[in-house]
């Protein structure tokens, strides 16, 4: 092939590159076992445990560093969380930043809610003794850490928060670009179509910080919102927790009695879903397999009132507008994911 047909190659495939979505980008960097450089921004409770655990043993990511935040539980408690899980894990090489302890507009550390202690036990993990890790936090704060990553590694990088908006919308601030430098921000939060979890119309993780959340998506920032529209339909239960548990490793019997309360607390307060809910997984998913979910295109806001604190929702004013910056996901491929998810993590926990 001469240099011209080469030249002319190179420049279709760019152009190609270019008109295709980023989804298709993510989805073959995943086929081609080029693994996506990956920051997680944990609140760790369970199902910040679930996506560690998957984002640790998933073939297609490299988990570059985690952020912790606080949500479920105390700042403090998920990075603690974080470093116990990681050397569970046998993934001690994964280095744990610091990010905010509480909501933007406010100025206490945020302590955990009776809410969050009910989903999630006390300490975060269910009430699960796991040995303490002696590794210490980084001592470059989470924000830096993720604008630095992306100037170093740019459209591979992914940033995926499943926590409170605040540590995210924090680094947009201190670089708008931030989203248009990487290969794209995924989070789990809010409602599109169905009701709220912690109010009728409010998330978890958007309640926590409606401000932040409002102020992330009025940024014009491109995101994947991947909030309870897909994640109530993924869930697990002890069938599968059983298996884990028969593995008879430390990871397994551990993973299995974590999630084992957070089965028993959706028991009590979400009956109609059988199991629970795999939400942070989800999103993690999503960010290497975008052909999980089928999203809805939109500009959205996030109510900050008494009556819609938290809700995620359209922007009437511009359901016409062009680049709408926010895909939402709408619909999401159940049994494709739920058993790529358990295959993920059964292959982990068995040598763990
Ligand atoms: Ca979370």
């Amino acid at each position: 092939m001469n240099k011209f047909w080469i030249g002319l190659t190179s420049i279709l495939l760019l152009v190609t590159a270019c008109s295709t979505s980023e989804k298709r980008d993510n989805l073959e960097q995943a086929q081609t076992n080029q693994k996506v450089k990956l920051i997680l921004d944990l609140d760790t409770g369970i199902d910040d445990a679930m996506a560690l655990a998957y984002a640790v043993g998933c073939p297609d990511i490299e988990l570059i560093g985690v952020v912790g935040i606080y949500g479920n539980v105390s700042l403090k408690t998920s990075v603690q969380n974080s470093l116990d899980l990681l050397d569970l894990l046998n993934s001690k090489d994964i280095p744990v930043f610091e990010g905010v302890a509480h909501a933007q507009n406010k100025e206490d550390v945020y302590e955990a809610s009776e809410i969050g202690k009910f989903i999630h036990g006390n300490n975060g993990l269910g009430n699960v003794e796991i040995a303490h890790s002696n590794r210490n936090v980084e001592p470059q704060n989470g924000i830096d850490f993720m604008i630095e990553s992306a100037k170093k590694y740019g459209k591979d990088l992914m940033i995926v928060a499943v926590g409170p908006m605040t540590n995210i919308n924090a680094a947009i601030k201190k670089e708008p670009q931030l989203g248009e430098m990487i290969g794209g921000i995924v989070i789990m939060g809010g409602a599109l179509i169905v009701e709220g979890n912690v109010s009728p119309v409010a998330e978890a993780n958007i309640f926590q910080d409606p401000f932040a959340a409002n102020e992330l998506f009025q940024s014009g920032t491109h995101l994947t919102m991947v909030g309870l529209d897909v994640t109530q339909r993924t869930n697990l239960t002890k069938k599968d927790t059983q298996i884990w548990r028969e593995l008879g490793t430390d990871s397994g019997k551990a993973f299995a009695d974590i999630v084992d309360y957070y089965i028993d607390a959706y028991g009590e307060s979400a009956p109609e879903l059988a199991g629970c809910a795999l939400h942070d997984p989800l999103a993690v998913a999503v960010a290497v397999h975008p052909n999980l979910i089928k999203t809805l295109a939109l500009h959205m806001k996030v109510g900050t009132s008494e009556n819609d604190w938290g809700r995620t929702v359209a922007e009437n004013g511009k359901m016409n507008s062009p680049n709408p910056n926010i895909e939402v996901c709408v619909d999401v491929e159940v049994d494709e994911f739920v058993s790529h998810f358990m295959e993920t993590l059964t292959n982990l926990f068995k040598n763990n």
